[in-house]
């Protein structure tokens, strides 16, 4: 899967970057300066120093690349006229370019996120390319039916494009998130126009010159650096754009479905926080279920949509679950994220780190039992400790609200029906995972689970054929799978009047 874990030696090397190519607005496969004239600096979390200044998208831009979207997915055009077939394999060529240039852009990655380098080499690139691939074999085959309709018509349907679809991307997995959207749009015959985050515009930008080197048409992508409430903001409330993907903050995601109904009621799905339990019966592996628990929790530092936050643990193997968990922990090496030996690097800014540390005090104020970690790592930078804590209760907010960083909470349990009710009584049902050798017990609890995945005996187990997606306020509509498509395209009936009926 795609967080599967990193094979043996020999490791990939990241490379040596002299110069960022790709700092402009991608714009009917040209490079752009800013409308207005700005820049913005993306840096490096870790170490603070600034990568490079990117032109800075605002409103003008994002007219302009949607006008080049319109005119690529007007009827007649190169794009729409090109086969199915034809799609696919522009689809498998990107797919090809994210292979050759792996390196560059897991490094590229690294930089601007500070993940660990292997885990931008095996699982975002490996995750975009396999994505791209899935979809590029969907082209030629989104078709529609022929449906036994009442008295002497013929009914087909058919599946076409949804036309301009704009897509809202986060930092903590821009490849992952921008190809998770990309290439279904494309596989069904959109177009888009896609706003990396502010924070993270270095990979996607590169992207466009592989866009351009494959030789899709002109318009079919266009790529918009910029912020949130201008680039972003215009791409919700936009008149012309037909669709919009999003995911990101729960917040966001509320304005985002508010531009979108004041607008145009352009089509909306949203991917958006969770506060993911995971219920660990005594009768489970323990030390599967330690190691699995813990990976959910601090995976990309914690900043996962999908981060196990909330692990209840029965009663009668409590103690020695959190025994082991602290002592797992402990094989956590924090460092720069370039060298092959880290496995967890810098939070990704300053807002972030604040936001983090701010819980891990209420954490400690409001009676948690902070087992291991729990301050900054140096005085100046973005590291933060794994942090365990024991005792959480669920009124506390560090078992309340999405925290986004390296913290595991562990709860305790009596009951499975009193777990079942806590584990649901959330505004979040993203993911949730099961950990116990009944398989009896894992499919009746995961029956009952508000979540739109639930893992069985494994964590953070994505991939490209399963649909993805949150119940309640983690979101609308799915990611990924066969079910994205019906995200991508507009269905019609084609009802025909029989004259003769025979
Ligand atoms: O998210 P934002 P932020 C959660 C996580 C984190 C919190 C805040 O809990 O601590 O959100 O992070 C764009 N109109 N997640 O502030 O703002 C923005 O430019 C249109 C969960 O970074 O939601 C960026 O491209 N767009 C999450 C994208 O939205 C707007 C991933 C996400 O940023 C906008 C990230 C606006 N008004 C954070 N304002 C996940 N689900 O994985 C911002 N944006």
């Amino acid at each position: 899967g795609m967080a599967e874990g990193i094979p043996a030696l020999p490791f990939p090397q990241p490379i040596k970057i002299q110069e960022i190519r790709c700092t402009k607005i991608f714009i009917n496969n040209e490079w752009h300066t800013s409308s207005r004239g700005g820049t913005f600096p993306t840096f490096n979390p870790a170490t603070g120093v600034k990568i490079c200044d990117v032109e800075e998208a605002d409103k003008e831009d994002v007219d302009k690349a949607v006008e080049a979207a319109r005119a690529a997915a007007q009827r007649g055009s190169p794009w729409r006229r090109m086969d199915a077939s034809s799609r696919g394999r522009m689809l498998h060529q990107l797919a090809d370019l994210m292979e050759r240039d792996r390196l560059l852009l897991a490094t590229l990655e690294t930089l601007d996120t500070g993940k660990p380098f292997l885990q931008s080499f095996f699982i975002d690139l490996d995750g975009s390319i396999k994505t791209l691939r899935y979809y590029a074999g969907w082209a030629d085959k989104i078709q529609g039916k022929s449906l036994p309709v009442d008295e002497s018509f013929v009914c087909l349907t058919k599946h076409e494009p949804v036309g301009v679809c704009g897509a809202i991307i986060p930092w903590n997995f821009p490849l992952l998130m921008l190809t998770w959207k990309l290439a279904p749009a494309l596989s069904c015959g959109n177009t888009v126009v896609i706003k990396p985050a502010e924070q993270t515009p270095l990979t996607a930008l590169h992207i466009g010159s592989l866009i351009k080197e494959v030789g899709f048409p002109p318009g079919v992508v266009n790529i918009v650096p910029g912020f949130g409430p201008t680039a972003g903001a215009a791409i919700a409330s936009h008149m012309d754009i037909d669709k919009v993907a999003f995911t990101g903050s729960t917040e966001v995601g509320q304005l985002i479905k508010e531009a979108a109904a004041k607008s145009n009621l352009k089509r909306v799905t949203l991917e958006l926080g969770g506060k993911n339990p995971c219920i660990v019966f005594a009768d489970c592996d323990l030390q599967m279920a330690v190691k699995e628990t813990q990976k959910g929790a601090f995976y990309n530092q914690g900043q996962c949509c999908t981060a196990a936050s909330r692990v209840f643990v029965e009663e009668s193997i409590y103690e020695e679950f959190v025994r082991c968990s602290v002592e797992n922990a402990k094989k956590i090496v924090i460092g720069d994220p370039l060298d092959p030996q880290t496995s967890q690097g810098p939070q990704i800014d300053h807002q972030q780190f604040v936001k983090i540390m701010d819980l891990i005090e209420s954490g400690k104020k409001e009676g948690a039992r902070l087992e291991y970690g729990g301050t900054a790592v140096g005085e100046k930078n973005l590291f933060i400790q794994p942090t365990i804590f024991s005792g959480v209760k669920d009124h506390m907010r560090i078992a309340k609200e999405e925290v986004f960083g390296p913290v595991q909470c562990i709860l305790s349990f009596k009951s499975q029906q009193e777990v079942i009710e806590r584990a649901n009584s959330s505004q979040y049902g993203l993911v949730s995972a099961i950990f116990t050798t009944s398989m009896d017990r894992a499919l009746s609890v995961s029956a009952s689970l508000e979540t739109g995945t639930v893992w069985i005996n494994c964590y953070n187990a994505l991939h490209t054929q399963a649909p993805f997606g949150g119940y309640k306020m983690s979101g609308n509509g799915r990611e990924l799978g066969e079910y994205a498509l019906a995200e991508y395209t507009e269905v019609k009936a084609v009802t025909i009047k029989l004259s003769e009926t025979l």
